[in-house]
């Protein structure tokens, strides 16, 4: 827990900024500290960080969009979901944005010395501390749940390849893997092996982790329907479980929780890391994203089984991934932006309720 103040910063300030976009930062910083002065804001932050309790779920922000690659713009996305919970602040602890480069993605990318000159950049020497968004997200969970087996982490991000991270690390600090399971809500797979030879990626991430859990159908993806392959394809071939959007829309929300419920409860899973990207509803409701997709999931539908689910299983990790607060792709037939901001914030809500103890 020790390098935690050194990993993270002040919520809502892991996007680097030296003048331009500060005044995107300031207000949070206003909100949630009372000041603009960085160093007095941060010193109610370190005590907050000094003194967690595991008793409230915890909010990790992850302002990184680096294994993006469509439209970027997802950087922004744990700031604004948090000034859109400012109502909610009594719910949970604030543990701060990863610290991110934004060039940068994962450590294993990098040679010596570009990591010497990062970590002087960061902490002002040369040490033994990660650099990349993805490396120090995985370091920082890893302390954290070190410390605390039962800590409730909400990750926001970020293009979906931060939920590498936080999956992973919830996978590894899990007492009993046999019992525990992972929900993907998502149009596309993210079951790439590699993107353009980038294993770490927001198109491959989902691949990255399934050497982690007890057993590939571990595994369910909600919301598919951009995908290159069929259905039959990822099951066969990766052994994962897929509800594709247009099913979801056939059965309808009991059906649904019910093939969920009993896929699960067939394996004794006992717990659940739920992991929403945006673009599991439907580009009416989430066209702020980088890859927005038609005919997808309705946001009280998925509301609603994720209410279900949480008296079936423990939910003990979530993240919230692909808000671009700013991206307005060009044809998307939406309402307004700030109701896909709204809706998002309204998701977060929701998965903030299921983690509650
Ligand atoms: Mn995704």
């Amino acid at each position: 827990m020790k390098a935690i103040p050194d990993l993270l910063t002040l919520p809502g300030n892991g996007v680097f900024t030296v003048n331009s976009g500060k005044e995107k930062k300031e207000k949070l910083m206003l909100a949630y500290y009372g000041t603009k002065d960085v160093e007095k804001a941060r010193a109610k932050w370190v005590k907050t960080i000094a003194g967690l309790d595991p008793k409230r779920p915890w909010v990790l922000g992850i302002p990184s969009d680096n294994g993006g690659g469509i439209h970027r713009g997802a950087n922004w996305g744990p700031l604004i979901l948090r000034q859109e919970l400012l109502g909610e602040r009594e719910r949970f602890t604030d543990l701060g944005d990863v610290r991110v480069i934004p060039h940068l993605l994962h450590d294993k990318y990098l040679n010596e010395a570009t990591i010497k000159l990062c970590q002087k950049a960061l902490y002002g020497k040369v040490n033994k501390l990660p650099v990349s968004p993805l490396s120090i997200a995985h370091r920082a969970l890893d302390d954290l749940y070190r410390a605390h087996p039962d800590a409730r982490i909400l990750g926001f991000g970020g293009d979906h390849s931060t939920s590498y991270p936080l999956v992973r690390a919830w996978l590894e600090s899990r007492r009993d893997l046999a019992k525990a399971a992972v929900l993907h809500f998502d149009a596309h797979t993210d079951l790439l092996q590699h993107r353009l030879g980038i294993d770490i990626c927001f198109g491959t991430w989902t691949y990255q982790i399934l050497d982690g859990l007890a057993s590939r159908d571990h595994l369910i993806q909600i919301g598919i329907r951009s995908s290159a392959r069929k259905k039959a394809h990822w099951k066969t071939t990766l052994g994962v479980e897929q509800l594709w959007a247009s099913e979801v829309r056939k059965w309808g929300l009991e059906k649904t929780h019910k093939k969920i419920r009993s896929h699960y409860r067939k394996l004794g899973i006992e717990e659940l890391y739920v992991s929403f990207d945006i673009d599991a509803l439907d580009e009416k409701y989430a066209a702020a994203t980088g890859t927005p997709e038609k005919e997808g999931l309705l946001p009280p539908d998925c509301a609603a089984l994720l209410r279900l689910l949480r008296k079936d299983f423990r939910i003990t990790g979530a993240d919230l991934m692909e808000l671009a607060p700013y991206v307005w792709p060009e044809g998307v037939e939406a309402r307004d932006q700030k109701s896909s901001i709204r809706v998002a914030a309204d998701m977060a809500k929701v998965l903030l309720e299921v983690l509650e103890a």
